[in-house]
């Protein structure tokens, strides 16, 4: 039988093993009571990691991203952020939905951050007639600029920018820890400059849920009331939680294994013709389609046993993480070559 090499996210990772035993050892108890010991534990270690007062444990990096924003706002203020961005693009409005929210987007650098002269242009104070801004959002490491991580530089500039028109700065660091690996700086001192970041757990950490969204204590605290709100308070989390703090302890150094394996398999398709790729400084591969039809290529892949996904008309995205090893990028990169043998593209 073909093997399946899924690289359609880095999302679709199973927990191995050792992480299993350590979710059915949890110790646990009611989290909306504060109760669970293992939750406690994890949220402690995430606000250490991050360098912030306080994390919260959510199901999703969705919902961390929406509590953030619901509380560092007003219904009817503006949201500045990335035009590419994963909560402007993929997070069904929620801000705009369940906020109230205006989104006011700017462009993308090509490395995934926001140029603060640009930022300064737009931000504004509420008048009789306009909306104030309410949040700046960054994303880090950027999704659909190709898993880029976001210069601390970058982060810095736009920190002060932030403080200097005293609105509040949220990073969605769902991929963090990538930037971490990738820039060698570590993930506190990349969200130093912001007052909130959330991050996953369920991508290259490798869990099967869950995410933190950290802050100052204040700002936890009001975040816990949505997180209510939205459904997220769960009761005996501990046994997702655990896999969480296993995840932070052991999962982390790894992760520049899966920006080889990215950066192997993008030197693979982007020997073809047919494929124009990003170099990736993480571990996603963007491969613009220049040859060929994009639906008929993602069938082709999937018939020979490779799922990647669409990020564009013309462009595909594949994700390397924890259940993808080095043979498999090599194995996705022979049946692309074989493909490529095949047709006259
Ligand atoms: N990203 C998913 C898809 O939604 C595209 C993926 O496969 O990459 N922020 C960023 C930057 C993300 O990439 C994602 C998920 C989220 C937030 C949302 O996380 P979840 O899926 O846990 O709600």
């Amino acid at each position: 039988m073909t093997k399946i090499i899924d690289l359609r996210s880095d999302t679709v990772s199973k927990p191995g093993e050792e992480m299993r035993r350590v979710m059915a050892e949890a110790e646990v108890g009611d989290d909306v009571f504060s109760d669970d010991p293992t939750v406690n534990r994890l949220e402690a270690l995430a606000a250490e990691r991050l360098g912030k007062e306080a994390a919260m444990f959510v199901p999703s990096g969705t919902m961390a991203n929406l509590a953030a924003v619901l509380s560092h706002t007003r219904p009817g203020e503006e949201v500045v952020l990335g035009d590419r961005a994963h909560i402007f693009n993929m997070e069904a409005g929620g801000a705009a939905r369940l906020g109230g929210l205006q989104m006011r987007v700017v462009r993308n650098l090509a490395d995934g951050g926001l140029d603060p002269g640009e930022v300064a242009e737009v931000l504004r104070k509420e008048t009789m007639h306009s909306p104030g801004t309410g949040l700046i959002a960054l994303e880090n490491t950027h999704n659909f600029k190709g898993g880029t991580a976001v210069p601390v530089a970058s982060v810095d500039a736009l920190g002060e920018l932030a403080r200097a028109h005293d609105v509040p700065l949220h990073m969605d660091g769902a991929r963090i820890f990538n930037a971490q690996a990738a820039l060698g700086v570590e993930a506190k001192r990349i969200a130093h400059a912001c007052d909130s970041v959330s991050f996953c757990l369920s991508k290259g950490l490798g869990c099967p849920v869950g995410s933190l969204l950290c802050g100052s204590e204040e700002f936890i605290e009001r975040a816990r009331r949505y997180r209510k709100m939205l459904g997220g308070g769960m009761r005996q989390a501990g046994i997702i939680a655990a896999a969480g703090v296993y995840a932070l302890e052991n999962n982390v150094d790894r992760l520049a294994e899966d920006h080889a394996n990215a950066a192997l398999l993008a030197e693979g398709l982007g020997k073809h013709e047919a494929f124009r790729t990003n170099q990736p400084q993480t571990n996603i591969v963007m491969a613009e389609i220049v040859r060929g039809d994009a639906g008929d290529w993602m069938r082709k892949l999937k018939d020979a046993g490779v799922l990647a996904v669409m990020s564009g008309p013309q462009r595909m995205r594949l994700v390397t993480h924890i259940n993808i090893t080095r043979t498999d990028v090599e194995l996705a990169v022979s049946r692309i070559d074989t493909i490529l043998e095949g047709v006259a593209v």
